[in-house]
């Protein structure tokens, strides 16, 4: 077997990148191309994303690694989920919105009014977000114009190569998939007034979606195939999560913590839905039933509110190692209390929470924040378990996260399972896994494909103290 290649482009919430992902002869490996900021934009009519230029960053990327490695066979597009561009004869309608802009409350309202959440969520299994594309799309002024709707993978797919699809794994976080069906629900669509001729068609991880643009071939220099990924995210993360048996659960940990487990069956009990346990479509049909608890967004907006106040950037890791130093209990507060979901001063935010007990030290406040999110993360792991009815015997944190030491010895901790940390690029490493597999160059099943994760990025471990 030789060593094949792929071009991955995972874009998130606080930064994007394109990597080149390499398999075969027992390796799986990353290169990293480019990385870019990625971030909430205040415009005039609320926060967006400034879309123009990532898709600038992803075509330069893609002309840079097939530079570095001609051999790239195809590619392969994936991001966080629910935002989406308006398209009409080719063009894109208007900048899209950020998920994070408040104008949703109103489209919660109208939508809840029409189809109670009670209704929803046994149609699309779903957690309650209040900025889950069907919300959004009820508010939009602009979606009577378009002639299609793309999430912002297949927005990218589209510009590339003309095709416009809806992959299957981000289309199930829109609430306008049927849970079990795992089609569109165009009756649901139509009765909120969504019209269901901008649902696209929908494809699944591994088909091909098309191939670039002549335009795009000679930028790029080369002439290649778009492959469908888990074009969400958590979905490619999940794939590269090396779960070894059903007894584990996997924490995908980057601005979000995904807290859950990986099921073949749907949970859809009043249990289920109080719990607000989500069902996102996987790659191969599993469900992907978990949590969403606010993550690493609350260490980085607090500090990027602390460099506005000093005028200066601020060591990462130097901060969580003051905070690791920290001695004795720190106080806890709600990681996932909605005050803290929009861009803005989240000291003050957090401090509003903790009153009198707010640490008065940035260390013991980081600290405190890292705390939060592990007994949010454990609580979740916790209602996992109880609501699958599965023992759970040990915690996959993958992302951004499990370079979080401390972060990954409190969830431990709180938890009283072990922590099995990384790959830290678990959501690229999936994103390539399926291009392989696509193009026969890796195994069929999910379970080798992990297996080949935890062959070639061996976790780190944290047991419980
Ligand atoms: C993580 C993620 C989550 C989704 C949130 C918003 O990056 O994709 O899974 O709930 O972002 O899209």
């Amino acid at each position: 077997m030789t060593v094949r290649a792929v071009a991955a482009v995972d874009l998130g919430a606080t930064s994007g990148r394109v990597m080149i992902g390499r398999i075969g002869d027992g390796r799986l490996d990353l290169e990293l191309v480019s990385r870019f900021p990625n971030g909430p934009i205040e415009r005039e009519d609320g926060l967006h994303w400034d879309f123009g230029a990532l898709y600038e960053h992803v075509v330069a990327g893609l002309a840079e690694a097939v530079r570095r490695e001609p051999d790239i066979e195809s590619i392969g597009i994936d991001s966080w989920a629910v935002d989406y561009g308006l398209v009409k004869d080719g063009e894109l309608l208007a900048e899209p919105f950020h998920y994070r802009d408040d104008r949703t409350v109103r489209g919660v309202a109208e939508v809840h009014a029409e189809a109670p959440f009670a209704e929803l969520y046994g149609r699309n299994g779903l957690q309650f977000l209040p900025f889950n594309t069907l919300y959004q799309y009820r508010v939009d002024a602009r979606l009577a114009d378009a002639d299609t709707a793309l999430l912002i993978p297949d927005l990218i797919a589209f510009l590339l190569t003309g095709t416009s699809v809806a992959e299957r794994t981000n289309a199930s976080t829109t609430g306008l998939l049927g849970v079990e069906s795992g089609e569109w629900d165009s009756e649901l669509a139509e009765r909120l007034g969504i019209p269901s001729s901008i649902l696209p068609t929908l494809v699944d991880p591994g088909e091909t979606i098309g191939t670039l643009r002549p335009e795009l071939a000679e930028r790029v220099g080369k002439e290649l195939p778009v492959i469908a990924v888990g074009s969400h995210d958590t979905a490619s993360a999940v794939v590269a999560a090396p779960l070894s048996t059903p007894h584990s659960a996997y924490i995908s940990c980057g601005t979000w913590g995904l807290v859950g487990v990986e099921l073949t069956e749907p949970v859809l009990t009043d249990a289920a839905r109080e719990a607000n346990f989500t069902h996102e479509l996987g790659v191969d049909g599993r469900y992907r039933f978990l949590h969403n608890v606010t993550g690493l967004w609350l260490l980085s907006e607090t500090v990027r509110a602390w460099e506005t106040e000093d005028g200066t950037s601020i060591d990462l890791s130097e901060l969580l190692t003051a905070a690791s130093a920290v001695t004795g209990d720190v106080p806890i507060f709600d990681a996932n209390d909605s005050s803290l979901s929009a861009p803005g001063d989240m000291p003050a935010r957090i401090t509003a929470l903790l009153g009198s007990e707010a640490p008065s030290s940035r260390p013991a406040f980081a600290r405190s924040i890292v705390e939060s999110i592990a007994t949010a993360f454990a609580d979740a792991v916790q209602t996992a378990s109880d609501l699958s009815r599965r023992e759970l015997d040990s915690i996959h944190l993958v992302g951004g996260g499990s370079l979080n030491r401390l972060l990954c010895q409190a969830t431990a901790d709180r938890t009283g399972l072990p922590v099995l940390a990384g790959p830290v690029e678990a959501t690229a490493l999936g994103n390539v896994l399926v291009q392989a597999r696509a193009l026969g160059a890796a195994p069929d099943s999910l379970e080798e494909l992990r297996a080949l994760v935890a062959a070639t990025h061996e976790p780190e471990r944290f047991d419980p103290r």
